[in-house]
């Protein structure tokens, strides 16, 4: 770690214990070391190979469900394998000390749950589960495997005769959990955006909520975001080695 660095993570730690109700915003960033790309890092990110409104928006889900499954089913299938990283790990550390009160995360793969926290928000939904567009039915994403693998490059049918779809949020649909997010940011005097491009609407707003009750606001991201410029703190690097020296610094790891 230099010098900067070393700052940084005092910095983070001192407004960590200052704060009395930190929320954290999570998103793709948090999950890559696990081995699940992102939607936007240049040449790795998935947008990079397809756009995914073209594919993942809740029209095509209606107008072409096999394209839609073609795209969706290794991501699935990948669920299976992955597990949680240093960053899920931190956070866990952080929330058991009573640093951090709230998760809200864009992501779908169910790691931070899998990694030990209690208080997750998922705002835009789960793949870990599916549900029937007919008869509302909800089934594990195991079964829905099962039918997708069964049934390879089709479309999973519920026993009812509905289409199956994975219980996330696609682009032009209502986001999951929203009022009670805009709660929780309006509620926080640390808020820390960690992993995220915030380029997707209306999640990259949640911070407005704690800045304007004079929140401090932290992001932790590779690229550059819309919202540095309002931040008491941009961090440029790894999420994973960030925080876990956060949690060295505060003697909770
Ligand atoms: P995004 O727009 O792809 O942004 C991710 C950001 O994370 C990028 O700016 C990267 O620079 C940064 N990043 C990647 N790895 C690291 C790292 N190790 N350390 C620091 N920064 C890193 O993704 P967002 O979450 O902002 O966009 C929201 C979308 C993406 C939501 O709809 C998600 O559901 C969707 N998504 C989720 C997953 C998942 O559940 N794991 C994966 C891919 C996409």
């Amino acid at each position: 770690m230099t010098a900067t660095n070393q700052q940084e993570i005092k910095k983070v730690s001192e407004l960590l214990q200052k704060s009395e109700y930190t929320v954290c915003l999570t998103g793709a960033g948090v999950s890559t070391a696990s081995g699940i790309p992102d939607f936007r890092t240049p040449g790795k990110g998935i947008w990079s190979k397809i756009n995914p409104i073209e594919v993942t928006s809740i029209d095509a889900f209606r107008e072409n469900p096999a394209r839609f499954y073609h795209f969706y089913r290794p991501r699935i299938e990948e669920l299976k394998n992955v597990v949680p990283n240093q960053a899920h790990y931190a956070l866990v550390r952080l929330e058991q000390s009573n640093y951090l009160q709230k998760i809200i995360t864009q992501n779908i793969d169910n790691l931070h749950q899998k990694a030990g926290s209690q208080n997750v928000l998922e705002i835009h939904g789960n793949l870990s589960q599916a549900i029937c567009n007919r008869c509302g039915a909800k089934i594990s994403s195991q079964l829905l495997i099962e039918k997708i693998i069964e049934n390879i490059q089709q479309i999973p049918y519920c026993n009812c005769g509905g289409i199956l779809k994975p219980d996330v949020v696609l682009f032009g649909e209502m986001l999951s959990n929203l009022d009670e997010a805009i709660t929780e940011a309006s509620k926080a005097d640390l808020f820390i955006v960690i992993g995220s491009s915030l380029q997707v609407s209306p999640a990259n707003l949640l911070p407005e909520y704690s800045l304007a009750r004079q929140g401090d606001l932290i992001i932790i991201n590779y690229m550059e975001t819309p919202l540095d410029y309002k931040a008491a703190l941009v961090i440029n690097q790894d999420v994973g080695l960030f925080l876990f020296e956060v949690c060295k610094h505060l003697g909770i790891w």
